[in-house]
């Protein structure tokens, strides 16, 4: 083993410290008893909907609850152009979205390319416990969302169809970097149980084309999580994080024995690196969280922030990055 690795194992399981870089609390006995429960999340909306998984959590739920009671608060409020309802549509004028969700048994589900459903994400929970199936996506995830239940609605809003109207007078794809300081929300949560669960939705890149789908939806893309070691979420610009595998990649750098910070810092050096020529004009930002309730985050630009509660935090933290 590598001096290195020595290092990183002795920080992760012997607690001493955790990385020099990382923003999580440092543990001080031979083996740190995991910080629990607790729940991070993307960007400023992350506070909001912590509050309503920390509703569970506190009160000793499963990871799998928080999670989805805590994105669902971004998915239904109209005013936030990039989840659920009021997202922005597509370039011909639909709202699409995508949503993943994964449970402490690596059980998985997912909607993508879904449209009039509110609640992307309780229907991915649907496909991940009612079918045989990890992904549905279109039509077929249309019908099996009425066959559970769920109602169709109109999700495009005033706001998101004249923001859709004023883009059609110049019709320019450049998705913007830290869109009005909300896009995607991932979110992963750590149960009083030591249980991990991890929750991702999105309506995806605005005027986008037509059948576009990007990260949110795509395990190990967008999110990814392993109940031996950690979880990952992503937001930004998709076509990069599917691109590098990015939510997997994380948890495996965690698995290596990388902290949740580490493990993040090199899932974006990793787009950087690879993509040199692209990177200065997107922006990704990663949430990870591993088994010892220890977290991390980083992305390429500045401006990407998360929201964290436990028993002695209720924060928004911004975010390390790598560039500007
Ligand atoms: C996606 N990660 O669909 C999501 C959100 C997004 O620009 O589009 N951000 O790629």
């Amino acid at each position: 083993m590598t001096d290195r690795r020595k290092f990183l194992k002795s920080t992760i399981f012997g607690g001493l410290a955790v990385s020099t870089s990382s923003v999580s609390g440092l543990a001080c006995s031979t083996k740190p008893s995991p910080k629990k429960p607790i729940v991070i999340s993307t960007w400023n909306h992350g506070k909001e909907a912590n509050a309503a998984a920390w509703e569970v959590l506190s009160n000793k739920g499963r990871a799998l609850d928080a999670v989805e009671k805590g994105v669902m608060v971004t998915e239904a409020d109209p005013d936030n152009a990039t989840v659920g309802i009021g997202g922005f549509p597509d370039r011909d004028g639909n709202v699409t979205l995508d949503a993943c969700i994964m449970d402490e048994n690596d059980n998985c589900g997912s909607v993508a390319f879904l449209q009039n459903f509110k609640h992307p994400i309780s229907v991915a929970r649907k496909v991940m416990e009612e079918t045989p199936h990890v992904m549905l996506v279109g039509e077929g995830a249309k019908r099996f969302a009425l066959s559970q239940g769920f109602e169709e609605e109109n999700l495009l809003t005033p706001k998101a169809e004249a923001a859709w109207k004023k883009w059609l007078e110049n019709q320019e794809y450049q998705p913007e970097i830290n869109i009005e300081n909300h896009d995607t929300i991932g979110m992963v949560a750590l149960d009083e149980n030591g249980h991990l669960s991890g929750a991702c939705t999105t309506s995806g890149a605005a005027w986008k084309m037509h059948g576009r789908v990007g990260d949110s939806p795509i395990i190990g893309a967008g999110l990814f999580v392993d109940n031996e070691v950690g979880a990952a979420t992503a937001t930004g610009l998709g076509e990069f994080v599917i691109k590098i595998c990015g939510a997997h990649m994380i948890v495996e750098l965690m698995r290596q024995g990388y902290s949740p910070q580490e493990a993040c810092e090199q899932a974006v050096n990793r787009i950087v690196k690879k993509y040199p020529n692209d990177y200065k004009n997107l922006q990704v930002g990663f949430l990870a969280l591993n088994k010892n309730g220890e977290y991390g985050a980083y992305s390429i630009h500045k401006g990407f922030n998360f929201a964290v509660r436990s028993h002695d935090q209720d924060d928004l933290i911004d975010a390390g990055h790598y560039s500007g």
